[in-house]
């Protein structure tokens, strides 16, 4: 991965003087001594390749020179016993090819002594905010220290300028999310090739974690396993109902290598074969599937990828005996932005695709009368006049899916 070209876009969002912080984080406490699995802040992540908590990057530009240097956490031969190695100067060196590297307990002095002695007119912090009263990240503690500390000191928000650069995916990036898609593919096969109607969900999803866990991923995000009536409900993942003959069951899950992932739904037979019904509606989702991927290029936004869905259902649900309005039937939107985060950042509302972006192609249609969820999620890179599927292989057609299901 190539950092140093990410932060070189970093700096030149800024002016000369003006220092820019990244911040780790901290793991958080889940309760008594244990805390939840820590995964390092994702700009910081995208901006060094460093995965631990308590690291601070700080970029400063000048007229003649861009300065770098990454804080990494202390060594603790103490706690190496316990948790094992903490990332060394020299390791933290080559991943992020930040040349100076220290440890950050150097930090604060650092950051007073350019404050006080070199011009630094302005601070740029990455202040995410999703919601309102949520949990301040690292960032938004120190945005106030600061505030408080140096009143005359300008601060500048750098999220948005880092969460732009995000949504444009360099080659490594587009070559793990394919890596990625391929464990899904043969994880699911793996699940779908042992799966009988009476299987608990959670029988199931342990087939599909058994071959992540064999290539030493992980899921991108809860896996989802819903049948029959769960179906509709979207980000089910209680996977704890039994299937039964004639039910279908969605798929909503993915794979996670070095911190990349797929985002794959899919909907199968419990028993290898739909029924009429189930096909028809099936192939209506599918149908309008292939109309997005046709439609997605640059220029477009996902707001129209998802009008083509309504527009294509209002047309086609009626004709199914499926009469209320679509928003019955369909109650989210075709497509998100996919990268370090599922959901990833940057998508402003109303902004066009752009070449080497990943999006999410996922519609739905949930029936509740009928215990009928279907949903078909793939992942497309955005090219120069169209878009690629970043999981071809993973079946989706009727036929497909029964042929593999009863051979
Ligand atoms: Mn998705």
């Amino acid at each position: 991965m190539n950092f140093k070209k990410r932060r070189q876009k970093v700096f030149e969002t800024l002016n000369n003087n003006e220092m820019a912080l990244f911040f780790a984080g901290k793991p958080v406490r889940k309760s008594a001594d244990a805390d939840y699995p820590f995964e390092a802040n994702r700009n910081y992540y995208y901006l060094t390749g460093i995965n631990e908590p308590e690291g601070v990057l700080m970029l400063i530009k000048r007229e003649n020179k861009n300065q770098e240097t990454l804080y990494i956490r202390d060594i603790n031969p103490d706690m190496e016993k316990w948790i094992g190695r903490f990332v060394q100067l020299k390791d933290a060196r080559e991943i992020s090819q930040v040349d100076m590297v220290n440890f950050v307990s150097n930090f604060k002095t650092q950051f007073q002594t350019y404050l006080s002695r070199s011009k630094i007119e302005a601070l740029y912090l990455d202040l995410d905010r999703q919601q309102m009263d949520t949990r301040p990240f690292e960032s938004e503690l120190f945005f106030e220290e600061i505030n408080k500390n140096y009143p005359a000191l300008p601060i500048k928000n750098s999220y948005f300028e880092v969460a732009r650069l995000r949504t444009i995916k360099d080659e490594d990036e587009i070559k793990l999310i394919k890596e990625a898609a391929e464990i899904t593919n043969q994880a699911i096969e793996y699940a779908i090739s042992n799966m009988e109607p009476g299987d608990y969900e959670y029988e199931i999803q342990a087939d599909f974690l058994y071959v992540l866990n064999k290539n030493n991923a992980s899921e991108m995000f809860d896996t989802i396993m819903a049948s029959g009536k769960n179906g509709p409900i979207l980000h089910y993942v209680e996977n704890n109902a039994q299937t039964h003959d004639n039910d279908l069951i969605l798929f909503d899950l993915g794979a996670k290598k070095n911190h990349y992932g797929a985002d794959i739904s899919r909907t199968y037979p419990v028993n290898g074969k739909f029924t009429e019904r189930q096909k028809e509606l099936y192939n209506i989702v599918l149908k309008v599937q292939e109309k997005v991927t046709q439609a997605a290029k640059p220029g477009v936004t996902l707001q129209d990828l998802n009008q083509i869905v309504i527009d294509y259902y209002k047309e086609e649900l009626p004709k199914v005996g499926l009469t209320q309005p679509v928003a019955t039937y369909y109650y989210h939107s075709v497509s998100h932005f996919l990268g370090l985060d599922t959901h990833d950042i940057g998508q402003i509302i109303g902004e066009p695709l752009q070449e080497n972006q990943v999006i999410s192609n996922e519609p739905g249609l949930y029936v509740q009368d009928e215990n009928i969820g279907i949903r078909i999620e793939t992942d497309l890179l955005i090219t120069k006049d169209g878009c690629i599927d970043l999981a071809p292989q993973i079946k989706k057609s009727v036929d497909d899916i029964e042929a593999f299901m009863n051979r």
